[in-house]
């Protein structure tokens, strides 16, 4: 049963905060810190330290329900000079560590532990230069300039609890790409962004742990993406693509395509009732000696702030890692709550629908978190 003693506890205790908080206190919410808006930073600012943390609960159908201590992510920003920032992100996921090696239960065989493999990461680390107004050089570790999605992927911006497998799990471009490489972005006035940049990884395998002076391969992919994001205020449409070689011999092309909408018409209107809507759509081709790979996948997102503590969200996603193999689409249906509780605190909530065609399996889940940020 999907609805266990330990998630009605949570919603008995999120409904308690609710009865007992001050509420018109806390209706003007502040904007989150943006820890992707690195142009928008100024010298004068000082050092700045940012971050947030997600504490989260899962139920899912034929598996264990637990609590998941899922991440810490702590943002450093410095700045130079007049004209160039260093900022580094450091990720803590699913701690506390057990070693993987396993341990010995007294029958003579190793059981392997399964849970909670923590895990550090350095999702961005980069040194920027803006010369002039408009204009940022970047290199390092960066999150690949693809879609959109990663915009809104830290919890206090991500409406639900999961992310769309199109752009994270299911194998069409990899989950949170974080590459090294070099890049700019420029800001066309009244138009608006341009992304073009050059990595040492590929689509097809992600980057940073693979390629090396002794690993993956030599190729580098290039890549770009356009914004219009500043044509009409809550508008942004645009293209994303990437491409290079994701072989040890440099042999084969790893490519992607993708188109993102995303319409804010609570900022166009005025009105936190209209709804923001999110949408992308990805392609790509990854070649093979015998047979190349097709991939595809979308998902769209519609969610309404209906209270000033309370916003629903729905969304849906379809997509196929392999286009040539028959009865492998996956479809995602998810429904969720975000709870604006505090200043720099909310609990969210959902329920996610899994259709797998060909074999399906019960693998439908609740997700339960609660999002601090500073
Ligand atoms: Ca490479
Ligand atoms: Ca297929
Ligand atoms: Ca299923």
């Amino acid at each position: 049963m999907l609805c266990n003693g330990a998630m009605r506890m949570i919603i008995v205790f999120a409904i308690a905060v609710a009865v007992l908080l001050p509420w018109p206190a806390v209706a003007e919410e502040k904007a989150a810190f943006d820890i992707s808006a690195i142009g928008a930073t100024s010298s004068t600012e000082g050092v700045q330290w940012h971050g947030y943390y997600e504490f989260h609960y899962i139920d899912q159908q034929e598996k264990n329900s637990t609590f998941d201590a899922h991440k810490i992510v702590v943002w450093m920003g410095v700045p130079l000079n007049d004209v160039m920032f260093l900022s580094a992100e450091l990720e803590y996921e699913h701690f506390p560590r057990l070693e993987e090696a396993g341990w010995d239960s007294g029958a003579g065989d190793i059981d392997k532990k399964t849970g909670g493999r923590g895990e550090m990461k350095v999702d961005s680390a980069q040194l920027s230069i803006m010369p002039f107004k408009g204009f940022r050089g970047y290199t390092g570790i960066f999150y690949v300039p693809f879609g959109i999605e990663y915009f809104s992927y830290p919890g206090n911006k991500n409406k639900l609890v999961t992310r769309p497998k199109v752009m994270k799990s299911g194998g069409i471009i990899p989950g949170t790409w974080a590459d090294v490489g070099i890049g700019f972005n420029n800001l066309f006035e009244g138009i608006g962004h341009l992304d073009v940049f050059y990595l040492n990884g590929d689509a097809k395998n992600g980057g940073v742990s693979r390629d090396s002076s002794s690993g993956g391969n030599q190729g580098k992919s290039l890549g770009a993406r356009i914004m219009l994001d500043d044509l009409v205020v809550g508008l942004n449409i645009g293209a994303s693509y990437v491409s290079g070689k994701w072989d040890e011999n440099d042999m084969y092309q790893s490519t992607r395509t993708g188109i993102h909408l995303r319409i804010d018409s609570d900022k166009i209107f005025g009105d936190d009732l209209y709804p923001v809507l999110l949408g992308e759509f990805v392609t790509g081709k990854d070649e093979g000696a015998a047979v190349d790979t097709d991939k595809k996948g979308y998902y769209v997102q519609i969610s309404s702030r209906v209270h000033p503590l309370a916003e629903l969200v729905a969304r849906y996603g379809v997509y196929d890692n392999d286009e040539k193999t028959a009865d492998n689409e996956k479809k995602e249906t998810s429904f969720g709550v975000v709870m604006h509780l505090l200043d720099n605190f909310q609990l969210k909530a959902e329920y996610q629908i899994n259709n797998e065609e060909g074999t399906e399996v019960d693998n439908n889940k609740i997700d339960i978190e609660l999002v601090a940020w500073w």
